[in-house]
């Protein structure tokens, strides 16, 4: 009578263990099998009935449906246990995590309205090297052999011929001397300069090269392209004027002005009261960076010209300290 009792018990808890999954399900089994009062604990009051000849066999059998019944209620403990604490991995309540976005940096940007402008008027554009020879960077471009700017003070050496370029003309070299004309091809690139690092000016800085060679290029194509560039670049009503200047690799060579652009000519403190702020420098490519490059003088010509990117960018977007665009501050870079 009593092993069927275990037997059914012992069915009952496997049925049971199937389907029990809540908190308050393996407790309800708890208490009804495990509890001092439970089911389990009863067949060993009836076991007291049970013929002592039977006694060892029927606890027996008790023992293990005991063992049995604690085992099912650690499962199923165990398994609500890991099921809770997977569900807490994803905490619904959480806020967001921040993303931190990128921005492209005041001079790209500048850079990138500049390169746009040259491209919608047919230029190509080309990088080269920041280490150059002293030959690209001052001999091929018509530095004579002591001219000031291959002093010490303004070039960084890396070794005697080798120097950190201080313009991005030198690229008009290599471009030359591995193309034939017609050329037309811009040069944005980094600078460097062996200057007192001041909130106006660094030790390195940003510049657009641009040139174009072919046959019968003249200076008033030289003023026209630049005058497009200045009305797409600073606005349609500003005015311009030229100024004649000197470059070693250009002959003759100028110097672009446009009113003003933070008091609109009247004088201010940028400009300093004179109206007008300078922003490029040009001319008609020297005969003999020519020769350098094995182009005969006679037959193309060409203009050129150059511009910095970083004194526009601190201008067009009123940073007052040079340095705050290359301390890449995430708060500074996130207000563009
Ligand atoms: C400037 C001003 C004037 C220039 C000259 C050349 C080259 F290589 F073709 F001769 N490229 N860029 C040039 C001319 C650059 O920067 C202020």
């Amino acid at each position: 009578m009593l092993t069927e009792k275990i037997k059914s018990l012992d069915s009952e808890i496997s049925a049971i263990a199937a389907i029990s999954t809540t908190h308050e399900d393996i407790e309800k089994y708890r208490i009804e099998f495990l509890a001092r009062k439970g089911k389990i604990a009863s067949l060993y009051d009836d076991l007291k009935s049970v013929p002592n000849d039977q006694k060892p066999m029927v606890g027996q059998q008790i023992n293990r449906l005991k063992k049995k019944a604690e085992e099912v209620y650690e499962t199923l403990k165990s398994k609500l246990d890991s099921s809770t604490a997977k569900k807490e991995l994803v905490d619904l309540t959480l806020p967001g995590r921040m993303l931190l976005h990128g921005t492209r940096h005041p001079i790209t940007r500048t850079i990138e309205q500049m390169k746009s402008i040259f491209v919608s008027m047919g230029f190509g554009i080309a990088y080269g090297p920041e280490i150059e020879d002293d030959y690209h960077n001052f001999e091929a471009l018509n530095f004579a052999p002591h001219h000031p700017a291959r002093d010490m003070q303004d070039t960084f050496f890396i070794k005697d011929d080798v120097v950190l370029r201080t313009h991005t003309t030198p690229v008009q070299i290599r471009v030359m001397k591995s193309q034939k004309p017609p050329i037309r091809v811009i040069m944005p690139g980094r600078v460097y300069r062996n200057e007192a690092v001041s909130a106006r000016s660094n030790y390195f800085f940003h510049q657009v090269d641009g040139l174009y060679v072919n046959e019968n290029v003249t200076f008033a194509e030289l003023k026209g392209t630049l005058i497009t560039f200045a009305k797409n670049f600073y606005g349609s009503n500003i005015k311009y004027r030229f100024r004649p200047s000197y470059f070693p690799f250009t002959e003759p060579s100028l110097e672009m002005d446009i009113t003003c652009f933070l008091c609109s000519g009247k004088g201010c403190r940028i400009c300093k009261q004179t109206g007008w702020l300078e922003i490029l420098g040009a001319g008609m490519v020297h005969p003999n960076v020519f020769r350098n490059c094995s182009y005969d003088p006679e037959k193309v010509s060409g203009f050129a010209f150059g511009m910095g990117v970083d004194r526009i960018s601190l201008l067009r977007y009123g940073v007052d300290d040079i340095r705050t665009f290359f301390e890449n501050d995430i708060r500074f870079l996130n207000q563009f």
